[in-house]
Order: C-alpha cells, then structure tokens, then sequence
C-alpha cells in the first residue's frame, strides 16, 4: 500500500505541511527536493508535480496535491480527529482566508522578493528595490497576523492549518532577524511546542 508521501525541501513552505502531518500523527513518508540543486526541475519530480515547487502530497490512491492551502485544507478534513479547521462554512473559509492570506502576501509578496529578488531581476540596484518592497510587504503582513492573534494562543483560536503556514512565515522572520511583535513570537513557541516527531513509516 502506498501512504501519504510528502515531497520536501527543509525550510521552504514545506516545513508547515511537514509539522501538520506530525501533529495529525499520521505515518508518512519524506522525500527531499533539493532546491538548491534545482531537482524541483528535473524529471522524476516534474512527473509528480508539474507546477516544479514544493509542498506537494501524495495521497494513497496515487494522486498528488499541491499548493499549501489545498493540501492543508485536505488533511483537515481527512483527519478531523485532529480539529484542525473549526466547524461549519464560517470558520472553514476564514481559516482559508488566513491561510491564503499568508502564504500569497507574506511569503509570495513579501518574502520571496526579499529572499531571493535575483530571481527576477539581474541589476543590483533593482534588486535592492525589490528586496525593500519585498520586506514592507513582510512587515505589513506580520502586523496583520499581530492584529488577528490578538490575546489568543493561536491565531483563529485554537492550532489549525493558518498556524501551520505561520510556523514557516515566522521562522523565516527570525531567521532574518525581523523585528517580531512579542506576540508572534510567543505563537511561533507555542507551535514549536505542539510539535513532535514523525511517525514511523513501515
Ligand atoms: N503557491 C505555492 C508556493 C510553493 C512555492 O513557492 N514553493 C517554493 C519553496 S518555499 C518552491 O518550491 N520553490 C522552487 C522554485 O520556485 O523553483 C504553494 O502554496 O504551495
């Protein structure tokens, strides 16, 4: 039987559906692409996922998901065991909302023009511009996220996939020495926290 297969590059955008799959608890296999070397384009991976990007699911009948909203969003649902998502129409599409929200403005806005502006420009000085307006992007998104967390634990309340987006986002901020409201710091331990190691895969 196959399982659920992850396909990963340690610290990209991967790293929440990674952290998902260990607190649902649910065995599963990683394998890494290494994007450093470009595997993402070679073609045993385009043959898994054309789109060339990580995260992307393999689920047990053989079929692949990509983008993180939809990946996350399908574990929630497939293990709601988990309570990952709240119940009902409201809370699932404001927990899409917040997912999306982070991962098309302040990683793919934001993060990835301050990262790696070289990707879309080659003059040094454009990329400089590039990389300020990538962090502006950044900034405004963290204040977002301080606003909605607000005195909660995590950010819609209690941990589910929005969090699981924030755990990256955050620890990319860190990792660039952004300043961090004390309070998303806090969020980012209390994922940490929640995390633990993966299932033994058979
Ligand atoms: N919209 C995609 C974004 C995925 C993405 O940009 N992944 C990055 C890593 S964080 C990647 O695979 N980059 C490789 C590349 O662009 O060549 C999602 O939500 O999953």
């Amino acid at each position: 039987m196959i399982g659920l297969t992850l396909f990963h590059a340690p610290n990209a955008c991967s790293e929440g559906i990674a952290l998902l799959l260990r607190v649902v608890g649910v065995a599963h296999d990683i394998r890494i692409v290494d994007l450093s070397r470009g595997a993402q384009r070679a073609p045993d991976y385009l043959a898994v996922s054309p789109k060339g990007k990580v995260p992307a699911l393999r689920r047990p009948d053989g079929t692949v998901l990509t983008e993180f909203p939809a990946i996350a969003f399908w574990l929630a649902k497939r293990f709601p065991e988990a309570a990952l998502i709240g119940d009902g129409t409201e809370a699932e599409t404001r927990a899409l909302e917040l997912t999306e929200f982070i991962v098309s403005s302040l990683h793919m806005r934001g993060f990835t023009l301050m990262k790696v502006p070289q990707k879309f420009l080659s003059d040094p000085a454009a990329q400089a511009d590039l990389r300020a307006h990538g962090r502006a992007e950044v900034e405004r998104g963290l204040s977002r996220l301080a606003e909605v967390l607000g005195s909660r634990p995590f950010l819609l309340g209690r941990f589910g996939i929005a969090d699981a987006a924030a755990f990256y986002v955050l620890r990319w901020a860190e990792q660039e020495d952004l300043p961090l409201a004390t309070g998303l710091r806090a969020l980012l331990r209390r994922i940490e926290a929640l995390d633990r190691p993966a299932p033994f895969t058979p």
